[in-house]
């Protein structure tokens, strides 16, 4: 037997310098070594790619270190399960979070470039939609700095969120191939594929005792292979993982088909396993319903569970006694849980456990947060498509129901009604899954995103579930990570804080609150101006850069930037935006505030009122932009392929955060927080986290407007726009401009649909009930900002009560209640 290699026998690497030279050395190494680029010539490109590789290495030595201290520590982990993690930039999270900005900086200058150039070469990691995945990414941000160790599992999609060009005022969607130069973040881990079935069919058979057993046979089985991203806290020394799959062949061609001379067709077989990964779905809150999108969900749930159970017994056997105390899994809305019956299949029919023990295990360890509350977002699936694609998983969610509703039946003798509306099946024409009562029945604890909209779970949504199991259910307010988004994205604001309340806000973002009494500074009011104004003119170069329109200097920057949606109402603000060019012609120029009106946001290609939308506001802008009158008091702008790294400079660079959905729509929302912690005021309604945001900074210092949720719900019936048209004569004026076509003079009718939505009884995000108010609060708005010390002071007051807003409060939460996790601590 070959003896054992001592550690001593080991070639022992000393540790990664952190300095400039150490830095600059390395990048050169992978510049010359390994991209072949000559020091002269190397590109923009070359030069991303390489100091992202030297970055990386520093990444992984501590990588491994997290990994060691968390097998050593035998402590419990969170496995967070999401279809979408939207990363946005890396390499600017990692030089901060590692502490190596200005080390880089110099590294870079020494090949004679800046790094704001080289960080802008690398393309946004775009594998979501919008909030849901951006909350995902602060998330894993949150727990690698507080040191928790918890796991993402996702989907390396080969194209993520598509790329948006506005072409005659409309979108056009193009492919968004971010992967097309590399990825230098990630490593691929063939070492830990796993195989992912599909189709084929349930068999009972009897074991070796003669126990009558499941198994699931004849499948198509689909390789997945895992791709590591390094997830580093701030400056802790620990680096967590988020780990994607992605879709492979098994390359066991089809022989019968091969030796029949149907290689095309075998080949092409290979290709359908790939197709998994292919895309993201660029759906933002409401489901499609395609198979492909099941089949992502079942290859994410599948791969990441098996994953986990293998490590388990690697070291445990099939002893899964203490496996529930030992693990949590996150489901980050309904989209993964096929986790539920997956596990319980994994559990029973690969590890030979029984229903009872598996079920333990399994309602004990998963938990499901909620992301909204709109019908059209809730995912349902026909039955015979479960039948067909996962025969195996279709059982055991029966089993799962059957015995729920026994349990149901107990408690409640009689009321079919209920358990028709609590089952898991629904009954109709055609029978569906209800991925989220699947997910409710299945989960220890059930969460909503903001106050408002965790209550309307209870009262309206899981009514029913509530009655019966009220503690499972719990909020927990989102948050964004103040890292991207403050310290980030905000780098003169960041030395102003720290100048003034010391550097401890970095570290718990409570601490901000030292700033509200540099509200009543008049120099300080100064200087919180000067950093604004630096970020405002970076902004208007952008918007300049890449529309053409020139921001007015020192007017108010009114930002409206999100997936556009009817619910979030950016047709109010159009409407607005008409409204002050009405006035702007009547010849009240002197009163109109002078104001940069900011959109940006994608629209789901099949949606086809939200495509409409962002016509009607590009018409507008062309209108409002090319009219003399305006000169210097409006300017209206649609700014293409919103995205995270956009994101980053406008939220800088916003003076009035627009919060405008229908009340009761918006689960929670996380840019009005970011808009917040970088010193904008809200204008919004009483809904999703506005109302927090409302309470945070005070009343007084929030533009309120619009019905509250209870009212919208006890107007669905008796809404009447044309009432609210008649008692606003500014809305008539605005209107009669839309029907006299006058924003789209050459495209007769273009806006039709529009106009019929905003004059129908039926209209559910009811826009003109709350024109009226709007405009108003508007106006207060723009009065304020006439008095630029008062708004001065609200926004360091804004940005002074936003620490609540941080992930880090949120996660520690989720930990406190749900997950129960032991913070990793690193020597440094
Ligand atoms: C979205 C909500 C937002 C919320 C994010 C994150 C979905 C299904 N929901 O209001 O619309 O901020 O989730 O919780 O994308």
């Amino acid at each position: 037997m070959p003896a054992k290699r001592s550690r001593k026998d080991a070639c022992q690497l000393p540790p990664l310098g952190m300095d400039e030279t150490s830095l600059c050395s390395d990048t050169r190494h992978y510049l010359a070594h390994t991209l072949g680029a000559d020091e002269e010539n190397a590109s923009k490109n070359n030069l991303y790619t390489a100091l992202s590789m030297s970055l990386r290495d520093r990444l992984v030595e501590r990588w491994k270190n997290t990994q060691k201290k968390v097998i050593e520590e035998k402590g419990k982990r969170t496995f967070y399960l999401s279809l979408e993690f939207l990363l946005g930039r890396t390499m600017g999270n990692a030089l901060l979070n590692l502490g190596l900005e200005e080390a880089a900086e110099k590294a870079v200058a020494q090949e004679h470039r800046h790094l704001s150039d080289i960080i802008e070469a690398e393309p946004d990691a775009g594998l979501g939609n919008g909030g849901l995945g951006r909350l995902a990414a602060c998330f894993l941000d949150s727990c690698a700095s507080l040191g928790l160790p918890v796991t993402g599992y996702g989907i390396r999609y080969s194209y993520g969120m598509f790329r948006q060009e506005i072409r005659g005022g409309e979108q056009v969607e193009e492919p968004d191939h971010w992967l097309k130069n590399g990825y230098p973040w990630e490593l691929k881990r063939p070492e830990r594929v796993r195989h992912v079935h599909f189709f084929g069919r349930s068999d009972v058979y009897a074991d070796a005792h003669g126990k009558l057993k499941h198994r699931w046979v004849d499948t198509h089985d689909v390789l997945a292979v895992p791709y590591d991203i390094p997830i580093p806290g701030y400056r802790n020394e620990v680096v967590n993982t988020l780990r994607l799959w992605r879709a492979a062949s098994t390359d066991i061609f089809d022989l019968g088909e091969f030796n029949a001379g149907a290689y095309p067709e075998a080949v092409a077989a290979k290709n359908n396993a790939e197709h998994i990964s292919m895309v993201l779905y660029p759906n933002d809150s409401s489901e499609n319903g395609k198979e492909l999108r099941l089949r992502q969900q079942y290859f994410l749930a599948s791969a990441s569970l098996q994953d986990v159970v293998a490590d388990w017994v690697a070291i445990h056997g099939e002893d899964f006694r203490h496996f529930a105390k030992q693990h949590c899994f996150q489901l980050n809305d309904t989209h993964p849980s096929c986790a539920v019956p997956e596990l319980m299949r994994l559990l029973m029919d690969e590890h030979g456990l029984d229903w009872d023990s598996a079920w333990n295990i399994t309602s004990q360890t998963m938990a499901y947060t909620n992301h909204t509350l709109l019908p059209e977002a809730l995912e349902r699936w026909p039955v015979r498509l479960f039948q067909q694609l996962l025969p195996r998983l279709l059982e055991i969610i029966f089993e799962i129901n059957g015995r729920f509703l026994q349990e149901v039946a107990r408690k409640a003798p009689g009321d079919t009604a209920l358990l028709r509306r609590l089952s898991i099946i629904e009954e109709g024409n055609e029978q569906m899954v209800r991925m989220a009562h699947l997910a409710v029945v299945g989960s220890f604890s059930i969460n909503g995103v903001a106050a408002l909209h965790t209550e309307l779970l209870c009262e309206e949504l899981f009514a029913d579930f509530y009655r019966l199991w009220p503690r499972k259910f719990n909020n927990k307010t989102n948050g964004v990570t103040p890292r991207r988004w403050l310290q980030w994205a905000n780098p003169a604001l960041r030395e102003l804080l720290t100048e003034h309340i010391g550097p401890e806000w970095k570290n718990d973002l409570d601490h901000l609150k030292k700033l509200a009494p540099f509200a009543e500074d008049p120099a300080f009011r100064k200087r919180w101006d000067g950093v604004r104004q630096i970020n405002k003119a970076r902004l208007a170069h952008l918007v300049q850069e890449h529309t053409g329109v020139q921001f007015i200097p020192g007017a108010m920057v009114d930002t409206q930037v999100k997936r556009i949606h009817e619910y979030k109402r950016q047709l109010l603000n159009a409407l607005h935006v008409i409204h002050l060019y009405d006035r702007i012609k009547r010849g009240e120029s002197a009163e109109v505030t002078p104001r940069n009106v900011l959109f940006a946001g994608k629209a789901a290609p099949g949606y086809f009122m939200a495509k409409r939308i962002i016509k009607l506001i590009n018409n507008i802008a062309n209108v409002v932009n090319h009219d003399a009158d305006t000169a210097g008091r409006l300017r209206v702008c649609f700014l293409p392929d919103y995205r995270v790294s956009l994101m980053e400079k406008i939220c800088a660079a916003t003076d009035l955060s627009e919060q405008i959905s229908t009340a009761g729509k918006e689960a929670s929302g996380t840019g009005n927080m970011k808009f917040m912690m970088n010193g904008a005021l809200t204008i919004g309604t009483l809904d999703g986290a506005n109302i927090e945001i409302r309470e945070a900074v005070g009343p007084e210092h929030f533009f309120l407007f619009g019905l509250n949720a209870h009212e919208v719900s006890r107007l669905r019936h008796d809404y009447r726009p044309d009432i609210y048209l008649q008692a606003d004569h500014d809305l008539q004026r605005v209107m009669e401009l839309l029907y006299s076509g006058f924003f789209n003079a050459f495209e007769p009718c273009v806006f039709d649909p529009i106009i019929q939505t905003l004059n129908n009884p039926h209209d559910p995000w009811m826009v003109l009930a709350d024109f009226t108010s709007y405009k108003l609060k508007q106006q207060e708005a723009a009065a304020l900002w006439r008095d630029q010390a008062e708004w001065q002071r609200l926004s360091i007051l804004n940005t002074a009560a936003s620490g609540v807003f941080s992930s880090d409060r949120t996660i520690q939460e989720y930990n406190r209640d749900i997950w129960h996790l032991e913070p990793l601590v690193m020597a440094p």
